[in-house]
């Protein structure tokens, strides 16, 4: 059976029995490794975002008009957690990504970064509170990104704990330019803060006169994926470029990425940003992609039900409606190939359980699961 006709035969079974929309994953996507099984584990959420296995299993979800959730592993999707705090739901605001705190199992501490409304606009915030079966107790904001602005695009951001357990925060330049150039304000930057959302002293412009003491990378554009390399502890990223030029960074403190001075996209009005694309003083990107996939979560795979993917990146794609498999080489990347996912795909993590888990990025989005196909193990 041809891989389009298997597709559609698939497509049109589901969407059959359960009145799903056309756009519903595929039931069975081709790989390098041969074919993978795409579950729908939960359906019914309204743009999730973000997600976060719990240590029992369960999952933790992000919707981006502002509701948290829990998702079991048989597809049980909760009420919303209360204390979730207001957000601004417009354009690409709103609820955004969820994290637990490294020492979760004995302080039940979460992470949520979100679009916070102000009288000025808004900016991406940081909240964490204590998990309890129904709520986020005791919401405290440990981080606002200065200053407020208006408009709706480029907030970022994900939330990555490092190994020595301080927090990145990755935002964007909230479509502004050249403020990602600024060290006076937070905008197109990785934040370090501590779990409490303290300035570790370490960072890079401690001290420096004009600069915000949060920022640990900056001349970023809009980061909607980060993850920690296991092994080096290196923190990598893919940024959405302007029209192409999607990049693939490795993070080095202090580091200046380039944005809006160089860039291997083209602006939305047209013609080249800059020619050459780098400059010696700016730092290039690992890899980056000509014809835009529209970058969203990424994960760095460890597990045992794909064996070939183990140390490659996984990296969701919206417009691409992909998962882009890449190759890690030392500071150099490759992609090695993209799963057609059939819908546009906001955060890829891998389970507990060694599979891939994907949400789409749908009014009526899902948790998809993904293994290879005619791998029966449970899901744990
Ligand atoms: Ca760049």
């Amino acid at each position: 059976m041809t891989r389009t006709f298997r597709f559609a035969a698939a497509a049109a079974a589901v969407a059959a029995l359960v009145n799903l929309p056309a756009c519903a994953a595929p039931g069975t996507v081709d790989s390098l490794s041969g074919p993978i099984r795409v579950e729908t584990v939960a359906r019914g959420l309204e743009n999730p975002w973000g997600m976060a296995f719990l240590p029992d299993g369960r999952m933790l979800v992000t919707e981006r008009p502002g509701r948290l959730r829990v998702v079991t592993a048989d597809g049980a999707v909760s009420e919303p957690l209360a204390g979730v705090p207001e957000v601004f739901a417009r354009s690409q605001g709103g609820l955004l990504d969820v994290a637990l705190h490294p020492d979760f199992a004995s302080n039940r501490m979460v992470y949520v970064s979100y679009a916070e409304p102000g009288p000025d606009g808004a900016s991406t915030a940081v909240a964490r509170g204590r998990l309890t079966e129904t709520a986020l107790e005791g919401v405290e904001v440990i981080f606002r990104m200065e200053p407020k602005v208006e408009g709706g695009n480029h907030f970022g951001s994900r939330l990555v704990f490092a190994p020595d357990g301080n927090l990145f925060v990755t935002l964007g330049e909230r479509a502004k330019f050249d403020p990602a150039q600024d060290l006076s304000n937070h905008m197109g930057t990785i934040v370090r803060i501590t779990p409490d959302g303290a300035v570790p002293p370490d960072n890079p412009f401690v001290g420096q006169d004009g600069a915000l003491p949060e920022i640990w990378s900056y001349g970023h554009r809009n980061i909607q994926a980060a993850a920690i390399e296991p092994g080096t502890g290196a923190l990598w990223e893919v940024e959405h470029g302007p029209r192409g030029g999607d990049e693939l960074n490795r993070v080095v403190r202090g580091g200046n990425y380039g944005w809006p001075l160089v860039s291997w996209g083209n602006h939305y009005t047209g013609g080249a940003i800059d020619d050459p694309p780098t400059r010696p003083d700016l730092l290039s990107p690992a890899f980056y992609w000509e014809s835009a996939i529209a970058p969203s979560g990424m994960t760095f795979y460890t597990g045992d039900r794909f064996p070939d993917w183990r140390g490659n990146v996984l990296v969701g794609g919206l417009r691409g409606q992909t998962i882009v498999r890449v190759a890690i080489e030392g500071e150099d990347a490759r992609e090695v190939e993209r799963l057609a996912m059939g819908v546009r795909i906001r955060d890829v993590v891998e389970g507990p359980d060694g599979a891939v888990y994907a949400l789409s990025d749908e009014d009526n989005g899902a948790v998809l699961r993904l293994v290879p196909d005619g791998d029966e193990r449970a899901q744990r």
